[in-house]
């Protein structure tokens, strides 16, 4: 059996709730294939979300992580490529605290590549009907902070993990009374994860279809 850790956010930044959450519990305990898919769920506060994260992967024996956050300025679903080593809060978390170029892990490298098929499961959500994209940025604040975080866990602690990160848009609720910005139903949200998730598990390389980005 294939062992899933799905995580999601709880809300920030003064929403009741996180699509990342909402997805996450949807999916929790599902199977697919022969993967079982376990949800956790983290807090938006830098440090605590890194030890949540690392004791939740302690604790079982995981084969792929998968950590899902919000990006409300984004349209579509967006898999990020990569990971990098800094802090650097534009709002302040849940806790309160703004870093500022603070390394997520002192003494790590840079950056840390997704090591989850991240073209495949662009192409998985868009065949299921739903808008995707390759993300080159996580941003530097929380969302990016756990994906360094769970890719910092593979590289010093289980190379056979498998490590990926997600930005899912406003729910459709979350974007009422906000011109210009889209929401996305959370059952389609669901669906495009479960997609996404579907590809992550199939076996060989990554396509190598365009994903990439002008400016
Ligand atoms: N989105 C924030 C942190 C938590 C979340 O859901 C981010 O993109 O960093």
């Amino acid at each position: 059996m294939t062992r899933v850790l799905l995580t999601g956010f709880e809300p920030f930044d003064g929403d009741d709730l996180n699509p990342s959450w909402e997805v996450a519990l949807a999916l929790d305990g599902e199977r697919l294939g022969n993967a079982l898919v376990q949800s956790q769920q983290l807090p938006c506060v830098f440090g605590s979300a890194r030890e949540v994260l690392w004791q939740t992967l302690a604790s079982g024996s995981f084969d792929v992580l998968l950590s899902l956050g919000l990006a409300g300025n984004r349209p579509d679903l967006t898999v990020e490529r990569i990971a990098i080593n800094v802090d650097d809060a534009r709002i302040p978390d849940n806790a309160g605290q703004q870093p500022v170029d603070v390394p997520v892990v002192a003494g790590g490298p840079a950056a840390y590549w997704a090591s989850l098929p991240i073209k495949r499961m662009v192409a998985a959500v868009r065949a299921a009907g739903v808008p995707a994209s390759v993300s080159q940025t996580a941003g530097t604040f929380v969302c990016n902070h756990v994906f360094y975080a769970g890719a910092h866990w593979q590289a010093t602690r289980q190379p056979g993990l498998r490590v990926g990160f997600m930005h899912l848009p406003l729910l459709l609720s979350q974007a009422v009374g906000k011109p210009g910005f889209t929401g996305m139903a959370l059952d389609t949200q669901v669906l495009a994860v479960r997609a996404a998730l579907a590809a992550a598990l199939e076996e060989g390389e990554d396509i190598h279809s365009t994903g990439g980005a002008v400016s």
